[in-house]
């Protein structure tokens, strides 16, 4: 007997490693985008159901799809909705069980039902914020080094020589390849999805070409550089865009005239989590419509609450360029899906875009 025990004290900090921080086996392990939830959440889920979150981020989808590959479990993930038919073909996530989501109630049916297209039935996801992809400019500072007022196009990047001009301030583009070449290729006059695939290699070429006016391709530091006048013109996803007006700069989220793309990104559980009954209950509290108004207040992304609206302030809910209003609803269409062969073509080229072949 007491030899026993002898081995059980032994044997306790391993468990205490296996079980967690505090030894209890109650937390998850959530993966998020960078800038992507009040902390006040997280800290108010720990206390009131008294399961410790282990909370980790990441600013590209590449970044996303390493994690959830590496072998190391995770028990809430957010992936943006055209990753989801290959999360789900590759069984790489589990289904949703709707009996412990009593809080699906309040989500926007609108937003569930686009998303069927990707995620029939709506099995595997819940949509948590969305918005769409923009232009962040600093206004004074562009309009000073492009001499005189600015088109609302896609050509202050993607047009050479008008970049070249506004290189100066500082131009950034987000590391988010199907992002940025379905935004090329529409100003182009074509799609991504529907291209041949050396349509989209050439389409490369123009990125290559433009990376000399560009500070850098990145999705987390142009937040802090906007905030702090450091950027002028910044493709942008809008959260991070009206962040940087918030923080004072005047600095407005503007969709172009060619128009541009949306995504959904959602809470999924991954078929690598180990506490798929606990990640459960962190889904349906987020779904609790004050805590996603919440979230919003905080991200300055949209949510896929309807219910939450009404706690949301009125300043806010009214925030031009947060809720896109119909007109320019119009000219924004949900991110694509890429097909197996078009994402072979995708990788590459934006590896050699990155780190320059
Ligand atoms: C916020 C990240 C936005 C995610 N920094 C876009 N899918």
């Amino acid at each position: 007997m007491l030899r026993l025990f002898a081995l059980l004290l032994l044997l306790t900090p391993a468990l205490a490693i296996a079980q967690g921080p505090e030894g209890t086996g109650n937390f998850i392990r959530v993966l998020n985008w960078n800038d992507y939830i009040a902390p006040q959440v997280l800290k108010d889920f720990e206390k009131d159901t008294g399961i410790h979150v282990e909370y980790r981020t990441f600013s590209t989808t590449e970044e996303l799809n390493t994690a959830l590959t590496s072998g190391e479990s995770f028990d809430i993930a957010v992936p943006s909705h055209n990753d989801l038919p290959r999360l789900i073909k590759n069984g790489q996530l589990q289904p949703l069980d709707f009996s412990r989501l009593g809080n699906r109630t309040h989500l926007d049916i609108q937003l569930l039902s686009k998303l069927a297209a990707v995620d029939p039935g709506n099995r595997y996801a819940v949509p948590y914020l969305w918005g769409a992809v923009g232009l962040a400019i600093n206004t004074p500072q562009a309009e000073a080094a492009f001499g005189g007022p600015l088109p609302d196009s896609w050509s202050l990047l993607f047009d050479a020589e008008q970049s070249a001009r506004l290189a100066s301030c500082g131009i950034s583009v987000l590391d988010a390849p199907d992002e940025t070449l379905s935004l090329l290729l529409n100003y182009q006059g074509r799609s991504l999805v529907r291209s041949a695939p050396s349509r989209i290699e050439r389409a490369g070429n123009v990125l290559d070409g433009l990376k000399p006016n560009l500070r850098y391709v990145d999705s987390e530091r142009y937040i802090e550089d906007l905030a702090n006048g450091r950027l002028c013109v910044a493709m942008a996803w809008v959260g991070d865009a009206l962040a940087a007006a918030d923080a004072g700069q005047p600095v407005r989220f503007l969709v172009p005239d060619e128009g541009s793309v949306l995504f959904i990104d959602n809470l999924v559980i991954p078929s690598s989590a180990r506490r798929a009954d606990l990640a459960h209950r962190f889904i349906d509290y987020v779904m609790q419509p004050k805590v996603a108004a919440l979230i919003t207040a905080e991200t300055l992304y949209p949510n896929g609450n309807a219910d939450s609206h009404e706690f949301l302030d009125a300043a806010l809910r009214d925030q031009p360029g947060l809720y896109p209003d119909l007109e320019t609803k119009r000219r924004l269409h949900a991110l694509e899906a890429l097909p197996e062969k078009h994402s072979v073509v995708r990788d590459k080229l934006w590896d050699s875009f990155l780190n320059g072949g």
